[in-house]
């Protein structure tokens, strides 16, 4: 439970707080039924997400690569805003304020919930998005909800039934995260969901190419448009508050925010079910730790200040 002393101390920062800005990670979206990367959820049938998210394994299987991915379309578009989502939006309407989010999740719930476009910074790209992977090609899918994208990607329902009962043992399946530690492991060897040839996969309309999906996999650049917007928020003025949310913050570059703020002179909020007892015990200057659903917590805490 959180320390009370940390929801009047934050609520005080926050009234006062003129330049904001909210890190958002996977954690946001457990109060929508979306699996977080890490943690017992982050797994689809026999593989680690963050596995399934690289180059490597596009190249070594598309296909089904392109199923996990038709997979968290279809979660997404099946998913609703929560409740944190709508304080962020509401947060970005905010005239007194000036805010934006940076975040990691690629499933569009923050842009459904009304969240200020320009304000939402989405940068590991999204699964509405898809382009052309031909170097001499820059055909570009936006917005693209079309569920299944292709016939033969319609998985249908059984057919997920029967796989998903098949959850590896840990041992099975390597993530990006052993590389952080070890030695660069080789790349998993997959287990075919069902073949599929690239005839079958979506193609560029423009040049018949292998189409991808628009997210930023692991080992990849983000996009340096959103990356320059980004900056132009932080250079552009002290930013007085951080809000990290339902992120382990594992991922670089994202994570690299957090300190950012801090070393200039801003205050943390963490909104996340796993937060450091030092934090909670408010061992650390400028720093508030609410522990739990951050859907639930969210809207509590950004609440204007009753006059
Ligand atoms: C780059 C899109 C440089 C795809 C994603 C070794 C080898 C190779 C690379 C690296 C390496 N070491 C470091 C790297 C860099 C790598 C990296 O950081 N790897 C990590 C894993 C170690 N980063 C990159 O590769 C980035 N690119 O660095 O480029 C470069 C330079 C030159 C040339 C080329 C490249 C690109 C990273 C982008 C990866 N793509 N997403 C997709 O989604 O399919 S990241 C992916 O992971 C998601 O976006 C997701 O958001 C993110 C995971 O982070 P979280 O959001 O934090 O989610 P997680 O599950 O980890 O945590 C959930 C949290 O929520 C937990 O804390 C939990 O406690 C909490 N929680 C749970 N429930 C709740 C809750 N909180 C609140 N309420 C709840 N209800
Ligand atoms: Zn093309």
């Amino acid at each position: 439970m959180t320390n009370p002393a940390h929801l009047a101390e934050f609520q005080e920062c926050f009234g006062a707080s003129k330049r904001i800005v909210a890190l958002v990670g996977a954690g946001l979206l457990a109060s929508s039924g979306l699996p977080t990367f890490r943690g017992t959820q982050g797994l689809w049938k026999n593989f680690n997400m963050i596995d399934l998210a690289t180059p490597d394994a596009f190249y070594i299987d598309p296909g089904l690569v392109w199923q996990f991915y038709l997979w968290r379309r279809h979660q997404a578009l099946q998913a609703q805003p929560n409740a944190g989502h709508l304080a962020l939006a509401e947060l970005s309407r905010s005239t007194s304020k000036e805010f934006v989010t940076i975040t990691q999740n690629v499933d569009g719930l923050l842009g459904r919930a009304g969240h200020e476009r320009e304000k939402l910074h989405e940068i590991h790209g999204s699964l509405f998005d898809l382009r052309c992977t031909s170097f001499t090609c820059t055909y570009v899918d936006h917005g693209n909800e079309d569920d299944p994208l292709t016939p033969a990607l319609d998985v249908p329902e059984e057919y997920e039934k029967s796989q998903s009962s098949s959850l590896p043992k840990e041992s099975e399946s390597l993530s990006v995260m052993d590389l952080g530690q070890n030695v660069v492991a080789p790349s998993p060897q997959f287990t075919a969901i069902q073949e599929l040839s690239v005839s079958e996969l979506p193609l560029c309309p423009a040049c018949q190419s292998l189409m991808r999906p628009g997210v930023v996999w692991f080992g990849e650049l983000l996009p340096l448009r959103v990356l320059d917007e980004i900056d132009d928020f932080l250079e552009s003025g002290p930013v007085d508050l951080i809000l990290v949310i339902g992120t382990s913050g594992t991922v670089y570059p994202a994570n690299a925010y957090v300190d950012l703020v801090r070393s200039r002179g801003g205050a943390v909020a963490i909104f996340n079910t796993d937060i450091e007892p030092a934090v909670m015990r408010g061992e650390l200057e400028r720093t508030w730790g609410f522990q739990g659903d951050a859907a639930e917590w969210l809207p509590v805490a950004l609440a204007e200040p009753k006059k």
